[in-house]
């Protein structure tokens, strides 16, 4: 409602950032196009069975081709931060070696067709497109990468830093190590538990080398930060195996990241978790403290929350293997096409839990957002009330976080437009923008009229 916005306006505060967020493999297509190489997810896309209707990124939304247009729509949005991902295989091809100049040369216009437009560029460095050459030696379960991983990320901050203000590492280490090595739902597709415990100790070494070396080298004061995918895990009730089961959720999936981060360690109860599986994350000397190297900003990714029990169906409270129980259960709230349950409130709680526990931790939304299944009309206009609604909710869960006390000092749409949503391809569609992938048109839905408003009323007040 008009009076909900107004409220919810009211709530954010003054230079609150308001933009749109995409990602690399998801849009840009042209994966053989000026020296770039095969990622994991070129090589993945090609496993039969792994994406749904057998799609690919190949052409994706052809952005690579379309960029001035694209940008042109952000600006037309009104919108002030435009966060994207640099491909590592097309800069550093094959993940060595020097920089590839027609590679780099494609970010190079795009931050200055956003700076033309009065955008601000927000450069993630890796949103999950690893060169296929580094998963061959090993991938992130090896050491080696996360030293590669640095050597990369000071090619595009030579390159870039004296025009790119904000910078994110990494986009969501727990979906890189978990959905890519334990559970094999993304590329590269395996499914190796401990293998994928080294793979977030050296995924969060990585950041931690990277943002050391480029703090070193800034020209200028830059924002440095890392993006995670984070959620409240709820238990189901107060009862001991329950509550355990929505503590391990949240170790495995909230401060097995920030503690090490913010704190310098490791979370205890998570540790001897892992000690009781018979896993010991691969730390060396002096790990932590790079990892723990100071941040900027945080980017918090929030799509849903979830409620944990330490219950098997048939009330056993460990497993085969020993080990407790913790699995999910409904909340029973209403699903987006994603099958995700609406739990705009896990947000709020979600983000004062991280001002309660990492205090001093300026944090941004670098994504948040819905699939739905559209409808467009003849003329390729979507009416999503229910993508609207969901950005209602959770921009009103943002503005009672900041008034619980937690630094949020924007919040960025995820997507831009319909895309490449890895494992589930073209067919769940969370853009604000429709993208007929037929012809590539592009035609802004009621969401992103919705967005641009808001964004413009509440630069108005
Ligand atoms: C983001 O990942 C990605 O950054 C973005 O590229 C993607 O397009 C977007 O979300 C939409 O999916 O049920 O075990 O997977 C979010 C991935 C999805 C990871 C929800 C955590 C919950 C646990 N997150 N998932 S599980």
């Amino acid at each position: 409602s008009v009076s909900g916005d107004a409220e919810l306006i009211a709530g954010l505060p003054a230079g609150f950032r308001w933009g749109v967020a995409t990602s690399a493999y998801q849009i840009e297509g042209a994966v053989a196009v000026d020296g770039r190489t095969p990622s994991i997810w070129d090589t993945y896309c090609r496993v039969p069975g792994a994406i749904d209707n057998g799609d690919t990124g190949d052409i994706a939304c052809d952005h690579y081709h379309r960029m001035p247009a694209d940008v042109a729509l952000i600006k037309d949005l009104g919108l002030d931060t435009y966060r994207f991902s640099v491909a590592w295989p097309r800069v550093q091809p094959r993940g060595k070696g020097p920089v590839n100049p027609a590679g780099i040369a494609f970010y190079d216009r795009l931050v200055d067709e956003l700076l033309v437009h009065g955008i601000d560029p927000w450069v993630t460095l890796y949103h999950w497109d690893l060169p296929q050459e580094l998963e061959d030696t090993g991938g992130w379960p090896v050491r080696d990468t996360a030293y590669r991983f640095a050597d990369y990320s000071m090619l595009v901050f030579d390159a870039l830093s004296d025009r790119v203000d904000t910078w994110t590492t990494l986009n969501e280490p727990w979906c890189s190590a978990m959905l890519g090595y334990a559970y094999g739902a993304h590329a590269p597709g395996r499914r190796e538990y401990p293998a994928a415990l080294a793979a977030v100790h050296h995924l969060l070494l990585g950041h931690g080398l990277a943002t050391v070396r480029m703090r070193e080298a800034a020209p200028r004061k830059v924002d440095i930060g890392i993006t995670l995918n984070v959620a409240t895990a709820y238990p189901a009730s107060s009862s001991e195996p329950d509550v355990e089961a929505a503590r391990h959720a949240d170790g495995m999936g909230r401060r097995i990241y920030l503690d090490p981060l913010v704190h310098g360690h490791y979370p205890a109860d998570v540790v001897a978790d892992l000690a009781a599986e018979g896993v010991e994350l691969p730390v060396e000397d002096g790990d932590l403290e790079l990892i723990s190297a100071p941040i900027d900003v945080l980017g918090v990714n929030y799509y849903f929350s979830q409620k944990f029990t330490g219950y098997a169906e048939d009330g056993r409270t460990v497993d085969d293997a020993g080990q407790p129980i913790s699995r999910t259960i409904p909340l029973d709230k209403p699903r987006t096409a994603m099958d995700w349950e609406i739990v705009p409130e896990g947000f709020t709680d979600l983000l004062v839990s991280i001002a309660r526990d990492y205090p001093g931790l300026p944090m941004v939304i670098t994504e948040n957002g819905s699939a739905f299944e559209d409808h467009a009309d003849a003329s390729g206009f979507v009416a999503d009330t229910d993508r609207t609604a969901y950005f209602t909710s959770h921009l009103a869960a943002v503005a009672e976080a900041i008034r619980q006390g937690a630094d949020i000092r924007g919040y960025l749409a995820w997507s831009l437009m319909d895309n490449f949503e890895w494992a589930y391809g073209y067919a769940k569609r969370f853009g604000i923008i429709r993208v007929d992938y037929e012809t590539q048109a592009r035609t802004p839905k009621q969401s992103a009229l919705y967005l641009k408003d808001l964004a413009q009323r509440h630069r108005g007040q």
